[in-house]
Parts: structure tokens; C-alpha cells; sequence
């Protein structure tokens, strides 16, 4: 299979991030076909400092590889290096319908957030540039967390119609959702996803210091009562942990469950905050000894560059051929 995902460079990354994307993408990368890109483009539709887009940008490169992608397993690229980006995007722009796009709940949400600044164009016509992104490399599996399930439902769209319309050519690519993981909860909220734009107790940063994860932890909102149980409508908060836990320890759910039971709050949540801090900690001594190689990381993105630009080249010209442009 054809694997692609992107990140924006919008902050720094949390465990939501990681469980529900990168830890799928570096399993992935073990026997498929992956690139992966670092979507400054998507990045730039809203508020950001020019001054701070380029080190954001090698900040997620150096996240990439300091929590296990192999530049030789697969392509590493920053999308706004290959124009055939925005150029595809155009494209579909004249397919995707603006009903379509008004539909979709990110663009619902940030409309909401942005109003009283002006809603730019690029809000609206983002999910067309994630169509273009995965269609352009004939992608067949997006690893992506839950909230992006929408936008790859749009993408399949965009792809049937532009095969009835204009003759086969995009496979229509799924998404693929981590087993664990998929939607991390916030600690403080635990009905509203984990995100880097909510107050910083409400997420653990994969930069945060083991003491940091272990206070978060420890404050993290618990439900009523003292038993340590899996019900995720019933009991969110708990739950989430115990997902979380789940996905750092290798041990499911039940199992956990069973060693925790009756042991009470406290010492469930010590226990945990040790197995993250732990193995945020191996990637932050990882990722350390990376930052003294910037030579590394731009010549990872450089030899990324050409392999996505060769695959980007030959698809345009074939949508423009089927489109009647050349
Ligand atoms: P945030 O809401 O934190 O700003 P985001 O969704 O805007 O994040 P990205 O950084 O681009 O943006 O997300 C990268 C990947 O991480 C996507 O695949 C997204 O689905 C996934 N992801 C983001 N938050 C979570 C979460 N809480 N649980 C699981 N996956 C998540
Ligand atoms: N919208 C995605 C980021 C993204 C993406 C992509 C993910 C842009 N292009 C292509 C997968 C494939 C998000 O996570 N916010």
C-alpha cells in the first residue's frame, strides 16, 4: 500500500499527536510505501509569526525522527517544497463543492473562533489541499487521528468524482485509525479531544519534562468514585488514562483494569505518569543529540524533496491531460 500523513507546524506536538498519528505511521513504515510531509501550507490559514514558520517547520522534522521515522524506510518532505501542491489543489477546487466545504466541522469550528478577524479563503478550501496532498501520490491509507475522518471522506469524494468525470485515475484512499488511541481526551475536559490550542495542563507535550508529565497526570480530572473501570461514556475521564496507559505500556485495557481495580486513584495515576515520562524521555535524549545535526535533518528533507517531487510531477501531468490542459 501506498501510505501518506502530514502534521502542521502549528506548536509543539502532544501524546494525541503521537498515539493517534506518528505511532501508526512508524509501524507503517516497516512494510509499506510511506511518505510523510510537514504541512506548512495548512500551517499559514491561521495566525502565525513568518520569523517562527521555518524553525517550527524543522521542529517537526526533528520530532519525526527522533520518535522513529527512518529516512530509509521513508520520504520525509515539507509540502510548500513541491508546487505541484497548490497547483493540483486549483485543480480540484473546480471539483470539490463549496456546500461540501462549509459542511465540514474543522472549518465549522475555526470560522466560529476566527469571525471577529475575518474567515480567509485558505480555512475554507483546506480540505482541498489535504485532497491534493493525498491524491497526488495516488495515496491508498491516510494513518490520521479521528477528527480527520471527515476530511478523508471528502478526499474519497473529490477522488469518485474526479474519476466519473474526467476517466479513472486516484484510488480512493482510506483512513486508518490507531486501535488505541484514535482520540485522546484532554485532562482537564475529558469530552473535548486533546489539542495544543486548549490551556497547557489539558495536554502533555511530547518536550515536557518527566516531573511536568507527572504533575499533569496527577492533576488530570478524575469521575466519581474509586475503582479503576473502562467505561468511556460512563466514566471519560478514567477512561481516556487508561487508553492512554494502554498505548504507552502495550498492555490492553482489560489488563490493566485487572492489575489496578481496587489500588485506588493515586496510585494508578503515579504509575502512569512513570511509563509516559519514561518514554518521552528516551525520544527527548533522542531527539537532543538530533539538534546538533541540522546538516542531517535538511539533507533528510532534501533528498525527501526530490523522491515526492518525482512522484508529484507525473501525476499533475496526468490530471492535466485528463482534464483537456495540455
Ligand atoms: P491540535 O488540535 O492539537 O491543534 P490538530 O488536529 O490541529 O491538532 P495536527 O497537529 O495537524 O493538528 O494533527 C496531527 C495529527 O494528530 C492528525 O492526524 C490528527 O488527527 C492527530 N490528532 C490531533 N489531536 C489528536 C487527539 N487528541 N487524539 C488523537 N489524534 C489526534
Ligand atoms: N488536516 C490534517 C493535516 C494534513 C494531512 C494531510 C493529514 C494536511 N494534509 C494529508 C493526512 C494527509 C490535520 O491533522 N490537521
Amino acid at each position: 500500500m501506498r501510505i501518506l500523513s502530514g502534521i502542521q507546524p502549528s506548536g509543539t506536538l502532544h501524546i494525541g499527536n503521537y498515539l493517534g498519528a506518528i505511532k501508526q505511521w512508524i509501524e507503517l513504515q516497516q512494510e509499506h510505501e510511506c511518505l510523510f510531509l510537514i504541512v506548512d501550507l495548512h500551517a499559514i490559514t491561521e495566525p502565525y509569526e513568518p520569523k517562527e514558520m521555518q524553525q517550527r517547520t524543522k521542529n517537526i522534522a526533528l520530532d519525526y525522527l527522533a520518535l522513529g521515522l527512518d529516512p530509509k524506510r521513508c520520504t520525509l518532505f515539507v509540502q510548500s517544497h513541491i508546487p505541484e501542491h497548490t497547483e493540483l489543489m486549483w485543480l480540484l477546487t473546480t471539483v470539490a463543492q463549496i456546500g461540501e466545504l462549509e459542511r465540514m466541522t474543522q472549518y465549522k469550528d475555526k470560522a466560529q473562533q476566527f469571525a471577529k478577524q475575518g474567515v480567509n479563503a485558505g480555512l475554507l478550501l483546506y480540505p482541498v489541499l489535504m485532497a491534493a496532498d493525498i491524491l497526488l501520490y495516488k495515496t491508498e491509507g491516510v494513518p490520521v487521528g479521528e477528527d480527520q475522518v471527515q476530511h478523508l471522506e471528502l478526499t474519497r469524494t473529490i477522488a469518485k468524482r474526479f474519476n466519473s468525470r474526467f476517466g479513472n485515475l486516484f484510488p480512493e484512499p482510506k483512513a486508518i485509525l490507531a486501535q488505541q488511541g484514535a482520540r485522546i481526551m484532554s485532562l482537564k475536559e475529558p469530552t473535548k479531544k486533546m489539542s495544543k490550542s486548549h490551556v497547557e495542563d489539558s495536554y502533555i507535550a511530547l518536550s515536557d519534562v518527566p516531573d511536568l508529565i507527572r504533575k499533569k497526570i496527577k492533576r488530570a480530572v478524575t469521575d466519581s468514585g474509586t475503582e479503576i473501570v473502562y467505561d468511556p461514556n460512563g466514566k471519560p475521564a478514567l477512561s481516556n488514562l487508561l487508553t492512554i496507559f494502554s498505548a504507552f505500556s502495550g498492555k490492553d485495557a482489560k489488563e490493566l483494569v485487572r492489575e489496578y481495580r481496587s489500588r485506588g486513584y493515586d496510585i494508578f495515576k503515579k504509575e502512569l505518569g512513570e511509563v509516559v515520562a519514561r518514554e518521552l524521555s528516551l525520544f527527548q535524549q533522542k531527539r537532543k543529540r538530533l539538534e546538533n545535526t541540522p546538516e542531517y535533518i535538511d539533507a533528510v528533507l532534501e533528498t525527501g524533496r526530490n523522491a515526492a517531487r518525482n512522484i508529484a510531477q507525473k501525476t499533475l501531468h496526468e490530471v492535466k491531460e485528463k482534464m483537456g490542459l495540455i
